[in-house]
């Protein structure tokens, strides 16, 4: 089941989305993070099963949260394998037909390095995904090291800066270099920039001094459960 984390817009504070994250709460161990079981299930037919019913879960819990005016978006996470995938497109456009929910609130994240590695590809699929509204993002932007050449290459709406070099950068002057230049050229390309991993008021601080869009992080809120992020939906107030 998806848990979802907030993502803030950091000169007004409002939330402008969250993003999915899948967990699977075992009987016996509790809440288990996606990097446990992912792997296992990415190269067997299973992972089509579980992405679809995540993204069945997604659609309907967002159509509930549009129909409350809480007017948000949502991000989910693709893999190389998924986006590879024909007829990806024609479900993708039946789901959101079906829950009743705009293209354009749904937002698909897709890896650096992932994307790097399949890149020829990935750009046809990208492209549709596009024109059909959904957002596209770049999640864990900046260990991928591309090229700004491929970046511009790709139909992208985000650049999600990954949080190795959010977290700490006010005190560390490589994650600090890295981070002001993603931003930058996030900018320049006429992007969203959304730094992840935002822990503490410092790390928020210096993302609005080097005017980055929007900040995902435990400082924000953690990830949780689509019930409970509706009460925090219509409780939460705008921080500065
Ligand atoms: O790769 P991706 O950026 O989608 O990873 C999201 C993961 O990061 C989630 O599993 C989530 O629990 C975790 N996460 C979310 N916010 C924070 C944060 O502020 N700090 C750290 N260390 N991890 C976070
Ligand atoms: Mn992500």
């Amino acid at each position: 089941m998806p848990y979802y984390q907030p993502k803030i817009d950091i000169r007004h504070g409002e939330v402008k989305g969250v993003e999915a994250l899948a967990r699977w709460l075992h009987p016996e161990h509790g809440v288990i993070s996606p990097a446990f079981f992912i792997p296992q299930l990415e190269n067997q037919p299973l992972i089509d099963t579980f992405t679809e019913y995540l993204l069945h879960k997604v659609t309907h819990d967002l159509k509930q949260w549009l129909k409350a005016e809480l007017t948000i978006s949502v991000s989910a996470n693709l893999s190389a394998a998924r986006l590879g995938q024909k007829g990806l497109l024609e479900f993708l456009d039946g789901l959101c037909l079906a829950q009743e929910v705009p293209t354009d609130r749904l937002v698909f994240e897709v890896t650096e390095t992932m994307l790097m590695g399949h890149l020829a590809s990935s750009i046809g699929t990208l492209t549709r995904m596009r024109l059909k509204g959904f957002g596209l993002a770049m999640d864990d932007y900046g260990i991928g090291y591309s090229s700004i050449q491929q970046l511009s290459r790709c139909p992208f709406t985000e650049l999600k800066i990954d949080r190795e070099f959010v977290h700490g950068a006010a005190s560390q002057v490589s994650k600090r270099i890295i981070l002001e230049s993603s931003i930058q050229m996030g900018r320049r390309l006429g992007v969203l920039t959304v730094a992840e991993g935002v822990e503490t008021h410092e790390d928020w601080l210096l993302l609005a001094e080097l005017g980055c869009d929007m900040a995902q992080g435990y400082y924000i809120a953690k990830p949780m459960p689509a019930q409970e992020l509706t009460g925090w939906l219509q409780h939460y107030r705008p921080r500065r």
